[in-house]
């Protein structure tokens, strides 16, 4: 909520009744001590409330007689995913089921009133069949010509464009001709964008009768059905084979991070919310969030954490994945974002009714889930056993439940390696060999990894740990892997490795030699340390090089610091100016091209 000064207001997610009173108290009187006339305090519903209420709605008109019903307006689609699950809830109460329809409302700056654009609105209710998805109100038609163009090329619903005659004057009038909206609709008719147009606010029965006359004889908005994966925070993330792999950030996870764990367990989400900042600057397309820790209520935490980050655009632009061993904690998460999230994990660790249940629920809240590839037995170690699980689960899950193949990721179990234990020899290459025969045999899904998990007996080393998952993260890409939890940011570029470490990683990681691991220690410690660690003295070994190589470097490894001096004498000795853009400079973004 955001006070008439403009402050915003912490939400109060899983803060206690008590709670929540002494932060407004505290908020208040800032308030009002610096001066504030009026305080609009305005509602936040909880998912469940919002969705007690729309069954009720929902049953009394059905009750009724209504034929259908439109969620339209809509300005968050959080609000609309609850009233979606009211309305399913007073269907399975009158043993009774009407269509569905929505309609989200963009604003000037482009998107919903909570931030999606309409890819992501799209997006987030694309799991639930509607009569037809499309916007009204708002503006005028000419300003929605984008978004529907948008939801014309992805919506596998039909279309509907219901806008306002124009943007409001002061006086609240709306201007817009009954001729000048048929002609802009008229024209989204023309290039097969919608099925359904009419009017909302300042329209009249002449605007009715110009759309209806436009429209009449022509074509209709064909159908589309494009099996592409889509996850979504306010923004969209398609995950098909030109970003594989997708990188999901690993660093918010109380058990993968000893300083998030501090700041969880202190309270000071504030900072914790900086490390989910720091992992999208990074690079990460997802972020993977854990608060799994016996000092925690992890339900609370998880909420309160989820609700901050929606607050945040530059954090909520990317998809979550709800990271936790404890399905009531997933579904608490679930409840709290807008976007099409990632569950992670369901398994078959408890049997088959326990998995199917928890999949038609992620299906009902339209997120994606991560699979792991764990039965009744336990987790799969063998190349053989990872591919059984993941066929069983998959036939399962398309066959019973009906879930999309493209919002399946398997994850086959990324294990630690060079452990000392023999068994364990083999996991990397069973892992990549399983990757391979998912993608090849299970048609639509996608795999998934946590990559970290590989070098855990080389904790301390980073330099060795970093080599190990770049190298891992290169075959088993090549394997089809397309999505890997990762800490942004610190991934090294595989070509980088020194050659003697790439080798012996190679043959631990694809366990290629029986002595792989005593191999891999002996050079181990000659590599200690990390890219950019605290106490490492930057190696500058590549400053001896000549201007142009030098400056390719800097721009590869993305290394700032002599750009001036390196320019100005790439400068000096270039007949052009130009020339240094054309010669050293493209040559280095040649590289970063190849490297993408
Ligand atoms: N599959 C799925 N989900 C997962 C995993 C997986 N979630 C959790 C985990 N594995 C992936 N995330 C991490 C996060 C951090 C680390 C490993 C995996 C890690 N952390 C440092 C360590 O333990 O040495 C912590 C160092 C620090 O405290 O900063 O390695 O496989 N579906």
């Amino acid at each position: 909520s955001v006070g008439p000064t403009g402050e915003m207001m912490e939400p109060f997610g899983s803060l206690t009744v008590e709670a929540a009173e002494a932060v407004f108290y505290e908020q208040m009187s800032a308030l009002a001590e610096g001066g504030v006339d009026v305080i609009w305090i305005e509602t936040i519903f909880a998912f469940d409330e919002l969705a007690a209420d729309y069954h009720t709605q929902a049953a009394g008109l059905i009750e009724g007689g209504a034929d259908l019903l439109l969620l339209e307006t809509s300005q968050d689609t959080l609000n609309v995913k609850a009233g979606l699950e009211g309305i399913d809830r007073a269907f399975v109460e009158l043993g009774l089921e009407i269509p569905v329809a929505v309609q989200g409302t963009v604003e000037p700056m482009g998107t919903l009133l909570a931030g999606q654009d309409v890819e992501a609105f799209y997006t987030s209710l694309a799991h639930r069949d509607l009569l037809w998805i499309g916007l009204n109100c708002a503006t005028g038609p000419s300003f929605m010509t984008d978004h529907i163009r948008t939801l014309a090329s992805l919506s596998r619903f039909p279309v509907a464009c219901v806008p306002n005659a124009g943007m409001p004057d002061e006086d609240g009038n709306y201007n817009e001709t009954p001729e000048a909206m048929a002609e802009t609709v008229g024209r989204f008719v023309e290039s097969g964008w919608v099925n359904l147009i009419g009017g909302c606010c300042g329209t009249v029965p002449r605007h009715i009768e110009l759309l209806v006359e436009t429209a009449s004889d022509k074509p209709v908005r064909p159908g589309i059905d494009s099996p592409e994966t889509r996850v979504s925070g306010i923004e969209t993330l398609l995950v098909d084979d030109e970003v594989r792999p997708a990188i999901v950030g690993e660093r918010t996870n109380v058990a993968g991070s000893a300083k998030f764990r501090k700041l969880i367990i202190d309270g000071d989400f504030d900072a914790a919310l900086e490390i989910a900042r720091q992992q999208v600057e990074n690079g990460a397309q997802i972020i993977d969030i854990n608060m799994d820790e016996g000092l925690l209520d992890s339900q609370a935490a998880m909420v309160r954490f989820l609700n901050l980050i929606a607050a945040e655009p530059d954090i909520s632009r990317v998809p979550v994945m709800i990271d936790s061993s404890k399905w009531s904690v997933i579904e608490a998460g679930l409840k709290c974002v807008q976007g099409k999230a990632i569950v992670n994990s369901i398994s078959l660790k408890e049997g088959e009714e326990s998995f199917l249940e928890q999949a038609e629920l992620v299906r009902r809240y339209g997120a994606a889930m991560v699979v792991m590839a764990f039965d009744e037995k336990g987790q799969a170690d063998t190349e053989e056993r990872k591919f059984e699980i993941c066929a069983r689960a998959y036939a399962l899950l398309t066959e019973k439940v009906g879930i999309a193949p493209e919002d399946i990721i398997f994850d086959p179990n990324i294990f630690a390696v060079a452990t000392g234990i023999e068994e364990h020899n083999d996991y990397g290459r069973a892992f990549i060999a399983a990757t391979r025969r998912i993608r090849e045999s299970l048609p639509g899904v996608h795999v998934s990894g946590g990559l970290s998990n590989v070098s855990f007996s080389f904790r301390g080393n980073d330099r060795v740990r970093e080599a190990m998952h770049s190298a891992f993260l290169y075959h088993a890409i090549r394997a089809g892997m397309d999505m890997g939890i990762v800490n942004a940011g610190q991934l090294t570029v595989y070509e980088d490795i020194p050659k003697v470490l790439l080798e012996r990683v190679e043959d631990v990681l694809l366990n290629r030699r029986p002595d792989a691991t005593e191999r891999l220690l002996e050079v181990a410690d000659t590599h200690r340390g990390g890219a950019g660690g605290e106490n490492e003295a930057a190696d500058l070994t590549w400053r001896e090089q000549d201007v142009n190589a030098r400056l390719s470097h800097a721009l590869v490894n993305g290394i700032s610091d002599f750009i001036d001096e390196d320019v100005e004498e790439a400068r000096q000795q270039a007949a052009r100016a130009l020339n240094v853009i054309e010669g050293p400079l493209m040559n280095g973004m040649n590289i970063v091209g190849d490297m993408f």
